[in-house]
């Protein structure tokens, strides 16, 4: 109690000093490094006399470079400089191991909870067990069927689905499409939202078929294996491969190479992927793939600022998304996404 009765007053003088200097007073490179120093001061005060937030983080695991991103941004975020000690556990796909995370963040009574959760299914109960604790659940990245938690913070994954399915069909202009979705984990919210949103549009196209749709578990190795699995029962009949996530989207390169299969702007085959991480757009400035559509992965410090607010005792937001849009390879334009140039490329975060 003691640390949090120090914390909102901390927060409350910091939300002062921001309101004083948001008052038309044009701070100087002095006060700016002055209220560097003050955060960094309150920073090592809060490590000193043991008053970090503590922060519990249950990722899902490493298996895409877009987990990595995440994973990297909340490490960076939630530091000891920052106020923060983050307990992070890495469940490595694993909903048992994830959920004993979150049971074992309770015993430790950290000051919040922040669930990146790998189903949607099965929180209720560790839930309501936060809840007992007296402890703030923030559920982020992907969403979970119940209601039982503080705040959302992650993207819209059904608008991402929406988004690759209205650029086909710009793209293809009435052409038939024979489409093959490499979809990602079974259960996570992103394969449901992705599935649902493109299933959308792709039910507004009568001249679109989906031939088949297999989990690829957004791993570079599931879309390969996939992908080489499709080609033995669909070769020749395909034209549009998506893939719910950039390593997929490599996996399944991987595999049309090995059987010969062109792809991208110049192949015979259409390639949509979703996260555009770096890799995901340079394969999209390279003409490989065709649309990529992105989903930010840089969370943390929304998240952060939801806490900000908690620990203030403010009313926060209960629900944000974070912004994301489409990329299209060069040469292609779009009413639905941004033609990739170098300088995009070279200008991205992750
Ligand atoms: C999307 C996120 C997904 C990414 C994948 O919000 O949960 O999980 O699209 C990642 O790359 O593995």
């Amino acid at each position: 109690m003691k640390r949090r009765l120090v914390s909102v007053l901390i927060g409350m003088t910091m939300a002062a000093a921001m309101l004083s200097g948001c008052g038309g007073s044009s701070d100087t490179a002095t006060d700016e490094a002055a209220d560097d120093t003050a955060a960094e001061a309150s920073g090592d005060e809060a490590e000193a006399s043991g008053d970090l937030i503590t922060v519990g983080y249950a990722q899902v695991g490493h298996e895409s470079d877009w987990r990595t991103a995440n994973t990297e941004n909340y490490q960076n975020t939630f530091t000891a400089e920052n106020g923060y000690e983050l307990s992070f556990v890495d469940a490595d796909n694993d909903n048992a191991a994830q959920i004993e995370a979150v049971r074992s963040f309770i015993q430790q009574e950290l000051d919040y909870i922040v669930i990146a959760p790998i189903e949607t299914a099965g929180w209720d109960t560790v839930l309501q067990e936060a809840e007992d604790a007296g402890i703030p659940v923030i559920i982020a990245d992907r969403e979970i069927d119940t209601t039982n938690f503080d705040a959302f913070v992650g993207t819209d994954t059904e608008a991402e689905g929406e988004t690759a399915g209205n650029w086909l069909g710009e793209y293809l202009d009435g052409a038939e499409a024979n489409i093959l979705v490499i979809e990602g984990s079974v259960g996570a919210s992103a394969t449901l939202g992705r599935t649902e949103g493109f299933n959308t549009i792709a039910a507004e196209h009568p001249e679109w078929t989906i031939l088949d749709s297999q989990s690829g578990d957004f791993t570079q190795s599931g879309g390969q294996e996939v992908m080489e699995s499709f080609i033995k029962s669909y070769e020749g009949q395909f034209n549009v491969v998506v893939c719910q996530n950039d390593n997929e989207a490599y996996g399944a390169m991987d595999a049309m190479d090995a059987a010969g299969i062109t792809y991208g702007v110049d192949g015979d085959v259409i390639i949509i992927s979703f996260d555009a991480t770096h890799d995901g757009m340079q394969y999209t400035l390279d003409g490989k793939i065709n649309c990529n559509v992105e989903c930010n992965p840089i969370q943390a410090e929304v998240v952060e600022s939801v806490i900000q607010i908690m620990e203030a005792g403010e009313e926060y937001p209960e629900r944000t998304i974070v912004p994301d849009e489409a990329f299209v390879a060069p040469g292609i334009t779009s009413a639905y996404a941004t033609t990739i140039t170098q300088e995009i490329l070279d200008g991205r975060a992750y």
